[in-house]
């Protein structure tokens, strides 16, 4: 099995202990302080359930047990796909206990990514909820079973058809491990996928420790703190953004919403009094455009984070008269680097920037392209490095040798600019990805997809402005053969078992991509022209055609 690393240069780990940023914490330890401290405190609420932090801890004990007596030896790779329920915690708790390695994957995952991260990581577990949102993940797992032999562990939470209930885990007679080793890998989160394939991202628990219990501060968050988990709380931002993690480190209290939508979310706010959540930006319009309407009791709510994608300046100004809360602007990444507007910035920054770093010691570079920095205030390439941005992802040495410069530094594919004040404006990307709400589709990996279909000859994936999405992703195909319909292109792609989120919301045929004729060309460059070209045909249509 091919070992984690997270390979940080003795003299960078040497710095980042001395600042005090790494204390040498780590998940189990975490939890096991967190249980003394706050053992009566509510720690998660979801469903029926509310847990204290001493249940919390004793839930885990269970799972981490019984996951090992089912066979699963310390260092074994756990692919983890659950909704936000309270049992996200006891799993990913007991896996850390167990000395097991979570890997993430978001419910919106289907049999294309959940194989692709079970292979990376060399998984032997799967963990999945019975059913969520109509979809039975257990008829996935068996397609994940039959494509990945080695993974032989399928744990169910809620009826367990042909696997192993989570419920019924029993590990009364096995011994526990001791506590990892603060600088080893935690677990795996996958990123945004700007080139293909996710890529795999191993999290120390000493940098992502440092990177929630950070956040928490910045956040102000306090034992009274309740936070609504409304994005998937797999992602980076509920996850640590100061999310469920930030929330429990510092004492408070997490709420599962199964749905981020307001006629799910509005209700809990109001009866659990919620203090701060996170959206994404197509979701902060919906929730203002929701909160107008309806009236559920908002005011408990001090917070609103928006990240992920970016937030409108003219959207952002309606947070606060809207919400009655303060927005905060989260510009973040799954590698690392993490940016918030202070809640006690003024409001023109709060609305009109992502923020500025987490730490003294994140190091940012903008840079143009020919790696020379830009003068102060112009848009340029972000390039990080810090005490919680990974130098490395799993065993990829193709990104590896792309994504960072030597001297470590994470190439984050933004363009940005910065502020006198030092705050990060996101300006675009040089990559060519589409970030639909948030979530990230990599134009090749769509491509590959649409080829396989017998009647395209080529195709090419771009992103369209889209006043609700941000972003939404086309697909220029060039037939061959019979002209399929774009419904059906669209159905097909829905067979290929890949989520639903990156079936292309638009299929435009063209007779040809005529700047092949100039030469060869880039696909980049191919996907801005017929994105250039598209874009203009559209504004030359006169109104009301
Ligand atoms: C978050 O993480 P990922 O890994 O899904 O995506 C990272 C990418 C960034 O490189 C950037 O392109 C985009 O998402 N992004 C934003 C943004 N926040 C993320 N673009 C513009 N404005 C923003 N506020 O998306 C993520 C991780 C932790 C916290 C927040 C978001």
């Amino acid at each position: 099995m091919i070992p984690l690393l997270q390979p940080f240069p003795t003299d960078a780990a040497e710095r980042y202990r001395r600042a005090g940023h790494w204390r040498g914490e780590t998940f189990p330890g975490m939890l096991r302080q967190l249980a003394s401290r706050h053992s009566s405190r509510t720690a998660v609420v979801g469903g029926e359930q509310r847990w204290t932090y001493a249940e919390l801890a004793i839930h885990a004990e269970q799972a981490a047990a019984g996951f090992l007596a089912l066979g699963l030896n310390p260092g074994d790779r756990v692919v983890v796909q659950l909704p936000n329920i309270p049992e996200f915690l006891s799993v990913v708790f007991g896996l850390f206990r167990a000395g097991l390695i979570p890997v993430y994957a978001l419910p919106a995952h289907r049999a294309v990514e959940v194989v692709h991260f079970a292979r990376t990581a060399e998984a032997r577990g799967y963990v999945i909820a019975e059913r969520h949102e109509g979809f039975d993940y257990r008829d996935l797992a068996e397609e994940v079973c039959r494509q990945v032999p080695a993974l032989d562990t399928v744990v169910v939470v809620g009826e367990a058809g042909p696997f192993t209930s989570f419920a019924g885990l029993d590990g009364a007679v096995v011994a526990l491990p001791g506590d990892p080793d603060p600088s080893s890998v935690a677990f795996l989160q996958i990123s945004g996928g700007s080139t293909g394939l996710s890529k795999l991202i191993p999290r120390t628990h000493d940098d992502y420790i440092y990177s929630f219990r950070a956040s928490a501060e910045i956040c102000g968050l306090t034992p009274d703190s309740i936070y609504l988990a409304a994005l998937p709380v797999a992602h980076n931002f509920p996850m640590s953004s100061p999310g469920v993690f930030g929330v429990l480190y510092a004492g408070g209290t997490v709420v599962m919403s199964p749905s981020p939508s307001p006629e799910v979310a509005f209700p809990l706010i109001a009866r659990e009094k919620v203090t701060i959540t996170g959206l994404v930006p197509p979701l902060a319009l919906l929730w203002m455009q929701a909160a107008r309407k309806r009236t559920y009791d908002l005011s408990s709510l001090e917070v609103l984070q928006v990240g992920g994608a970016k937030f409108m300046p003219e959207a952002a100004r309606r947070v606060r008269p809207t919400l009655g809360c303060t927005l905060q602007q989260v510009f973040g990444m799954a590698e690392g680097l993490v940016n918030y507007t202070r809640l006690d910035d003024a409001e023109e920054i709060i609305v009109s920037t992502q923020g500025r770093p987490i730490s003294e010691d994140d190091e940012v570079l903008i840079l143009d392209d020919s790696g020379q920095p830009v003068p102060e205030g112009e848009v340029g390439n972000l390039l990080a490095r810090g005490p919680y941005t990974i130098r490395a992802y799993h065993n990829n040495d193709g990104a590896n040798a792309r994504s960072f410069t030597p001297d470590g530094f994470y190439r984050t594919g933004d363009m940005v600019k910065r502020t006198p004040e030092g705050y990060l404006v996101v300006q675009g990307r040089a990559s060519d990805h589409i970030n639909r709400a948030g979530e990230k589709i990599s134009a090749e990996e769509i491509e590959d997809h649409l080829l396989a279909h017998p009647s395209v000859f080529d195709a090419a994936v771009v992103s369209l402005p889209d006043e609700f999405l941000g972003e939404r992703s086309c697909a220029f195909i060039i037939a061959q053969g019979e002209k399929p319909k774009a419904a059906a292109l669209k159905a097909f792609m829905r067979t290929r078992g890949l989520a639903d989120f990156k079936v292309p919301d638009q299929i435009v045929f063209v007779p040809a991509f005529e700047i092949t004729a100039v030469g060869k060309v880039s696909r980049k460059e191919l996907r801005a022209a017929l994105r250039r070209q598209f874009l203009a045909e559209q504004s030359a249509v006169p109104p009301g055609e």
